[in-house]
């Protein structure tokens, strides 16, 4: 009998890095999926069926309609969204233990240093109005010393979790595809500057970070500053 084909995975989404994580990851694992996107500088990240899977307000989320046990499954969060995948697949994270938990850190290193501080230096280098030469430093250093964090890791393995890519990789990677915008230069980190050379000539990472390319524009217009920044995104719900 032939195998039956995997139903699609909705991904509600935008072209941003940690939409790509779970783009690179779907792309990697050859899974069926569908982009639907989630204008998040027009507000729609507020709506009342996107907050009903996500309800921090945060691309990406996904529905998988052939969840566990055959029932439909709604997650938000892009590293749990990578465990759940490769969970689903027995992909990107090795079976061994020792692996295991060595690329679960790596990935736990994502989630709360690499995308929260980068994700700060964008903001107060790029779309704060206000430069603030203080806080300029701050978040530009601290890009600087993730830099060399991941730089030294990579001086022992091949890849930033363990020895085979993974999902710390991939959770990673988007983020440093800005690294002018975070005040850093590649060329100082050598062994992270080839890691990431051979991470964006995967097949699979150049098709995923063409996902919704056409919708990506700049965040300075004062619509999207005021959703992002302002009430619309402050206001009580
Ligand atoms: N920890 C979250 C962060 C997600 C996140 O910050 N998403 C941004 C785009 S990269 C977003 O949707 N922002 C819209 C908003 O804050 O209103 C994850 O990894 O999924």
């Amino acid at each position: 009998m032939p195998a039956q084909t995997p139903a699609s995975i909705d991904v509600y989404t935008w072209p941003t890095p940690n939409g790509h994580k779970v783009h690179i990851m779907l792309e990697e694992c050859g899974l069926p999926w569908r982009a639907h996107a989630v204008d998040i500088g027009a507000g729609d990240q507020f709506k009342p069926d996107f907050l009903a899977i996500s309800p921090n307000n945060k691309i990406p989320a996904i529905t998988d309609p052939e969840g566990p046990h055959g029932q439909p499954i709604s997650l938000f969060e892009s590293g749990a969204i990578l465990l759940y995948l490769a969970n689903k697949t027995g992909r990107f994270l090795p079976a061994d233990e020792s692996g295991r938990w060595q690329v679960l850190q790596w990935l736990m290193f994502q989630m709360g240093s690499v995308g929260p501080m980068l994700g700060q230096a964008h903001h107060f280098r790029l779309y704060a109005l206000e430069k603030l030469p203080y806080a300029i430093e701050r978040y530009t250093q601290e890009a600087r010393r993730i830099y060399g964090v991941i730089n030294k890791r990579l001086a022992q393995s091949a890849f930033v979790g363990c020895d085979s890519y993974s999902i710390a990789d991939i959770a990673i990677f988007p983020w440093l595809r800005s690294w002018q915008n975070q005040g850093v230069v590649l060329d100082d980190f050598p062994h992270l500057k080839a890691w990431f050379e051979s991470i964006d000539a995967r097949p699979a990472v150049q098709r995923a970070v063409q996902t919704l390319a056409e919708r990506r524009k700049p965040i300075t217009d004062h619509k999207s500053r005021e959703v992002l920044f302002g009430k619309t995104q402050y206001q009580t719900r």
